[in-house]
């Protein structure tokens, strides 16, 4: 009768965890992916895809789920060489299903492996193969996870509510890393030497993959009507380099959470550091409307020199209880530009940036014109700051 009674005991524990599935993802490892630079360098990726005519991009598919949820992850090993695993960063679970070669499983070239979970607390995840994880990390085989609450207008249980929310996952890409043989090596017991190249000279910095003009609109900051608005961003580094996030003050920017966790203490603050691998969700309730720019700047681990800055574009405009800004669309000409730009603005500060984020040049301008006679020909950034706030527009130098 015992025996009986624990055998229905654990036969009733072992089903209840996974009975059901509420969750189905799928990632398919592959080797044949294309990152194309903003100059149009083109290198190799590997990466993760949702299904096998789509497309290999950095980061891969975001996968979400609901608090609670009973998720199994499918990961099929397509890519030709090197076996793959999904590391579930920072969604605590058990060591099986985690995704650490020699602690769980890795997916060699043509199988598939599984991962089963519970999710956990709402927040913001991340997941990546942790295969030679700084090879295969730099490679491309990154994204994002949310966990939304039951109520998936709120941040979690009792927490915060918002109106529309924003991911930005930032990276880096070094060619050099995509150029030889690494992306092609064959699994690590094959004895084959793997060189690692400097990490801290990456050429381009990334947020979603992409960077200055590439970014579509989405992912800036875009609010064009509403009642009233409260931004929820969900901030993630899978990259080499510690971010510094600089953010407008009248984006009204309070610090909720950080890797998962509400934070004990809720902090204002219009910079936030983020490290490799952290995760911070931030709150944003803009005092009124206007237009500017969220900063990132890529620092060295070793909070060095920033190496690199991208600009996220903020419009709020059109929500009903926000104080109003007057707004005439700034433009300029001509692009490219041979010695001078002429903007329609007539007084403000600028400055110029390379396309990978270094300082060029800065100054006032009088009547709308910037000298550009000084400049080397390429492509360039300029930050047009004038009363209302700040625009960054693209250009060219013939
Ligand atoms: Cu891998």
């Amino acid at each position: 009768m015992r025996a009986l009674f624990t055998f229905l005991v654990l036969f009733s524990i072992g089903n209840t965890s996974f009975a059901q599935i509420d969750e189905n993802w799928t990632l398919i490892a592959r080797n044949s992916g294309t990152y194309i630079a903003i100059d149009g360098y083109e290198v190799r990726l590997m990466g993760f895809t949702s299904g096998i005519g789509a497309p290999v991009i950095a980061p891969g598919p975001t996968l979400r789920a609901t608090t609670g949820d009973s998720v199994k992850l499918r990961l099929y090993n397509l890519s030709q060489g090197a076996p793959h695993t999904v590391h579930l960063h920072g969604l605590d679970v058990d060591q099986p299903n985690d995704g650490v070669p020699h602690l769980s499983f890795e997916v060699e070239h043509d199988s598939s492996g599984y991962y089963y979970f519970k999710a956990p607390h709402p927040g913001t995840y991340l997941y990546h193969c942790h295969v030679i994880s700084p090879v295969h990390v730099q490679g491309g085989m990154y994204g994002i996870i949310i966990i939304d609450a039951e109520d998936p207008t709120v941040t979690w249980d009792g927490g915060y509510s918002f109106d529309k929310e924003y991911h930005w996952m930032t990276s880096e890409i070094d060619t050099i890393w995509h150029n030889d043989t690494i992306i092609n090596h064959e699994h690590e017991m094959d004895g084959m030497p793997h060189n690692i190249p400097k990490y801290y000279e990456p050429q381009y910095f990334l947020v979603n993959g992409a960077m200055d003009f590439q970014h579509e609109e989405k992912e800036g900051i875009n609010i064009h009507e509403g009642i009233e608005t409260k931004i929820l961003l969900r901030l993630i580094s899978i990259g080499n380099f510690a971010n510094k996030y600089t953010f407008p003050p009248e984006l009204n920017a309070t610090i909720i959470s950080s890797d998962g966790r509400p934070l004990p203490i809720v902090e204002e603050s219009d910079t936030l550091w983020i490290f490799p691998g952290e995760r911070y969700q931030v709150l944003c309730d803009p005092l009124t409307e206007f237009i500017d720019s969220v900063q990132i700047d890529y620092h060295e681990l070793t909070m060095g020199a920033a190496k690199g800055t991208q600009y996220i574009n903020v419009v709020i405009e059109g929500v009903f209880d926000l104080p109003k800004i007057e707004q005439t669309p700034i433009t300029f000409y001509p692009n490219p530009s041979q010695t001078y730009l002429q903007f329609s603005e007539n007084d403000f500060t600028y400055t110029v940036f390379s396309i990978a984020g270094a300082l060029v040049k800065q100054g006032n301008s009088v009547n709308g014109l910037v000298n550009t006679h000084d400049l080397l020909s390429g492509n360039y950034l300029i930050k047009i700051d004038h009363g209302l706030g700040a625009n960054t527009f693209f250009f060219n130098k013939e």
